[in-house]
């Protein structure tokens, strides 16, 4: 099923307010983030208004931002009929102020509030999200960027935030399919939407004149596709992943591939010419090459390009020292159509995969099934951590460790400094960690639908 996609017509936009925050807290309450419903036309031109849960009435919520080394205080008051919480995806936070419901807090009853407020040690793209139910609440719209601004930006023309997502529409109501539980998606690929979309639009477009330079901060807020990514008209170079800065600028001669919760951060020059197809496409279910932003052309923005561009400043804790002598784990993934498992570990009991089914469950980490009472893990503070993920699925997996980030090792490199790292079927890859970050972490995937069928652990750093 597919929407039918209009983009003659520009209609009212939904752009989300940018919100300076002073870097220190406030001696009054905290500004209000407000989880409430709405109704936005996120279908094109010709369907009805989608009810959606949102931040503050726009979809996604706006676009919170900060200096780096100051705090982000934000009141959130919850106007929905239902708990709700927010995780701040990708920042080294304060263990109280990570969001996950029944872990690090206790979910938000509908009227209630909770006071966020925590330190920003890194700067770079961040986004924040429901933690509660977040398989519905993220598909329903409660998800914002929030970026921590460097001291000293790069030199770029514009700074655009795009924020990639997926949206599984009844073509005939505009309305969210609302089987959040569907078997057939929490055992396959996850909840795969019918309208994709970049900051709440089916149509996001951007504008610049020839040579221009741009820095773009993708992030994937969908709740399982992986985004396959191609430029035109432009090319650049990737210089963060996750937040993180690369230590030097990679040329982007590939396609970017963009797992569920991950951002990249590129610097792109614009090459195209006054009039010509330029943008950012996606590679569509049928293997077609879509726009998902187009770029209009208009004049030249300077005679010539630019020289490369230099690295983003380091941030705070990148090292990862003691790899020979970390504690070395692994995680099996198991489960899922296709494959199955044997048994898990789930609600204390081993069950068969028959029995977990019919408790709408599919997936295991280690053999156990959702959230245990134990951690996979515990590490002292300080120590240095491996785990290898053994993907035995048929699907790709996007692995996300929350409060610190992780570097991929292969061939005894360390790769990226990163906080979701895609698993591919039938492979293996290792992450290594400083566990500095003292509390109870979410080891997880980020496809949602997995997560909330048993593809969620956590360790604790004591
Ligand atoms: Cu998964």
């Amino acid at each position: 099923m597919t929407l039918m996609m209009s983009r003659r017509a520009v209609c009212a936009g939904l752009l989300a307010a940018p919100l300076i925050r002073p870097g220190r807290a406030a001696a009054s309450a905290p500004a209000p983030l407000t989880a409430r419903t709405a109704s936005v036309q996120l279908a094109p031109p010709g369907y009805g208004m989608t009810k959606v849960w949102s931040y503050d009435g726009s979809l996604p919520g706006p676009v919170l931002r900060a200096a780096q080394g100051g705090r982000l205080s934000r009141r959130l008051v919850n106007e929905l009929a239902v708990p709700t919480s927010v995780h701040w995806h990708g920042i080294r936070i304060d263990n109280a102020m990570d969001g996950v419901a029944g872990l690090t807090q206790e979910a938000v009853p509908p009227g209630g509030s909770f006071d966020y407020d925590f330190a920003l040690p890194d700067a770079g793209t961040y986004w924040y999200h429901a933690h509660t139910n977040s398989m519905e609440q993220v598909a329903r719209g409660l998800s914002g960027a929030l970026i921590v601004e460097e001291a000293t930006p790069p030199d770029v023309d514009a700074d655009e935030i795009l924020m990639l997502d997926d949206w599984l529409i009844d073509p005939d109501s505009a309305q969210f399919y609302a089987d959040f539980t569907a078997p057939m998606m929490r055992s396959h690929a996850g909840r795969m939407g019918n309208l994709i979309g970049v900051n709440g639009r089916f149509d996001h477009r951007l504008k610049a004149g020839q040579n221009a330079r741009l820095r773009l901060r993708l992030i994937n807020a969908a709740n399982a596709r992986i985004f396959v990514l191609r430029l035109q008209g432009m090319e650049g170079w990737t210089v963060a992943l996750d937040g993180m800065p690369l230590a030097s600028p990679e040329p982007l001669v590939e396609e970017i591939i963009l797992a569920p919760a991950q951002r990249v951060d590129l610097i792109v020059d614009v090459t195209a010419e006054a009039g010509t197809p330029a943008g950012l496409l996606y590679a569509a279910d049928d293997d077609s090459w879509q726009a998902l932003v187009e770029l209009e052309v208009s004049g030249r923005a300077s005679g010539a390009r630019r020289s490369a561009p230099q690295p983003l400043p380091p941030n705070p804790r990148m090292q990862i020292g003691g790899l020979e002598e970390a504690t070395r784990r692994e995680m099996r993934m198991e489960g899922g159509a296709m494959r199955g498992m044997a048994s898990g570990r789930f609600e204390g009991q081993q069950m068969d995969f028959q029995e977990l089914i019919q408790r709408g469950q599919f997936w295991a980490l280690a053999g156990q099934v959702g959230r245990g009472a134990d951690p996979f893990a515990r590490y002292r503070l300080g120590e240095t951590a491996r785990i290898t993920f053994v993907n035995d699925t048929v699907f790709p997996h996007a692995m996300h460790l929350h409060g610190m980030h992780f570097r991929q090792l292969s061939e005894g490199a360390a790769g990226p400094m990163r906080d979701t790292l895609l698993v591919m079927p039938q492979q293996s890859a290792e992450i290594a960690f400083v566990a500095d970050n003292p509390g109870k972490w979410l080891l997880h995937c980020h496809m949602l639908g997995h997560a909330a069928s048993g593809m969620t652990n956590w360790i604790e750093v004591v």
